[in-house]
């Protein structure tokens, strides 16, 4: 008998059916985040750190220069990853042709390559503005500022972008999430806590003003604990954002290292899912801080893939990734955060789910606990190869002898550029 089938028999034991779950994974992207291609760069200037806070560590040879660089590497990853995904850019990747346009200025016209490309793909495209790596950023304060000038043209800027996302949403038939996340916040103790997060309020009722089509774009808020050069005051904190989200119905974006290291990020789903309606997730790995590692499939993964399944929120949550590591070859790092990504979700649409609910309402919780344990030992990496097989990406490690090929004939080719 072959492993799968080995497999399906030990699950249906457990009344579990795996070709129910290979069939429910196959209708939930995971969205690729563009910036793990080039370091969070972006194509409006070379070189640098993005700022914000962002720091992004390593050099390994290869990364994109380029859009058609970027394409290259990004139809790479997707060739190894089982299933169709999502493509989740950023502003200031937009195909400017070489000229200058300031972000208060860009619109949809300069995102019609990546629309094109991502129809031709059959790929859902979500979008976010770009609120740093930009001299009206380098202060630390955008949205907040205390200078309405400076608030005005962040203001335009989150504008532009949602009618761009409202475009895409529009040409690909199907909705783009465009996500607000900003840097602003004080290295050292603040004195005025309050009025940078009521100037946000205002900003961002400004920004969010216009009605745009629902079916075209979804509007997300992210919120973060501290950053580098933000440690002791972020203005868009957790409870901002989540009061503001609540008040106004946008979707609440969770980044998994934008809390303190020891909250569990799945328990928060069903509270904030009570109240708002739709989540926004930026699945990442903190390592002692906000360092955006690349997604292992370790117990913080599992158990938010396993919350939004057992409470029945996957078609409340967009699944976005956000991780950067430029000290291994970049285009294994999208395919080892994705495919971990899915397997989690895999594991957890493996789940007995149903059995386990009837042991925990019985009050059975001796049996409960022992079940649980016994299904880390199930077979899912079986169903997990049998869904590479059928989807015809390269089954276990195999992956990598493609990666390692197209390095050698592709990125090792790249030259560094100063241009
Ligand atoms: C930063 C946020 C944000 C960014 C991207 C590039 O801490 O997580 O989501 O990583 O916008
Ligand atoms: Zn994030």
């Amino acid at each position: 008998m072959n492993t799968y089938a080995h497999a399906r028999e030990t699950y249906a034991a457990l009344g579990v059916d795996t070709e129910a779950a290979l069939k429910r994974l196959a209708t939930i992207p995971i969205s690729l985040h563009c910036w793990q291609g080039d370091d969070v760069g972006g194509f409006e200037k070379a070189g640098g750190q993005p700022g914000g806070g962002l720091a992004v560590t390593g050099n390994y040879p290869g990364k994109a220069r380029t859009l058609e660089e970027l394409r290259a590497d990004i139809d790479k990853a997707l060739s190894l990853i089982p299933g169709r995904q999502r493509l989740n850019l950023h502003a200031f990747y937009g195909d400017f042709g070489g000229k200058k346009v300031d972000r208060d200025a860009i619109g949809a016209e300069h995102f019609q390559s990546w629309i094109t490309w991502a129809k031709e793909r059959n790929l859902g495209v979500d979008f976010n503005p770009t609120f740093f790596s930009h001299p009206l950023a380098d202060d630390g304060f955008t949205l907040t500022h205390r200078d309405e000038a400076v608030r005005k043209f962040w203001i335009e800027h989150g504008a532009a972008c949602r009618r761009i996302g409202a475009e895409i949403g529009r040409q690909l038939g199907v909705v783009c999430v465009t996500n607000v996340w900003i840097p602003d916040g004080y290295k050292d103790i603040p004195v005025d806590r309050k009025g940078p997060r009521e100037r946000l309020e205002k900003s961002l009722d400004a920004l969010f003003s216009e009605k745009l089509d629902p079916a075209h774009n979804l509007d997300a808020v992210e919120s973060k604990l501290f950053g580098i050069g933000s440690e002791s005051y972020v203005a868009g904190s957790h409870e901002f954002y989540l009061g503001y989200a609540v008040k106004n119905q946008k979707l609440y974006c969770l980044d998994a290292g934008h809390f303190h290291p020891t909250e569990n990020l799945a328990d928060k789903v069903s509270s904030i899912l009570q109240f708002v309606p739709a989540l926004l997730l930026h699945v990442s790995r903190g390592v002692r801080w906000d360092s955006d590692h690349v997604v292992v499939l370790d117990d913080p993964l599992k158990g938010m893939m396993e919350e939004l399944v057992r409470g029945d929120f996957l078609s409340r949550t967009h699944i976005g990734l956000d991780f950067f590591d430029a000290s291994i070859n970049r285009i294994a790092a999208w395919v080892i955060g994705t495919r971990n990504a899915l397997k989690a979700l895999l594991i957890a649409l493996l789940e007995p789910t149903a059995k386990l609910r009837c042991l925990e309402n019985d009050g059975n919780l001796t049996r409960r606990l022992a079940m649980l344990e016994e299904c880390k030992a199930l077979p899912f990496g079986a169903v997990w190869d049998e869904h590479c097989r059928r989807n015809d990406v390269p089954i276990a490690a195999a992956w990598l002898d493609e990666v390692t090929a197209y390095e050698r004939d592709v990125l090792s080719r790249r030259q560094i550029s100063f241009s």
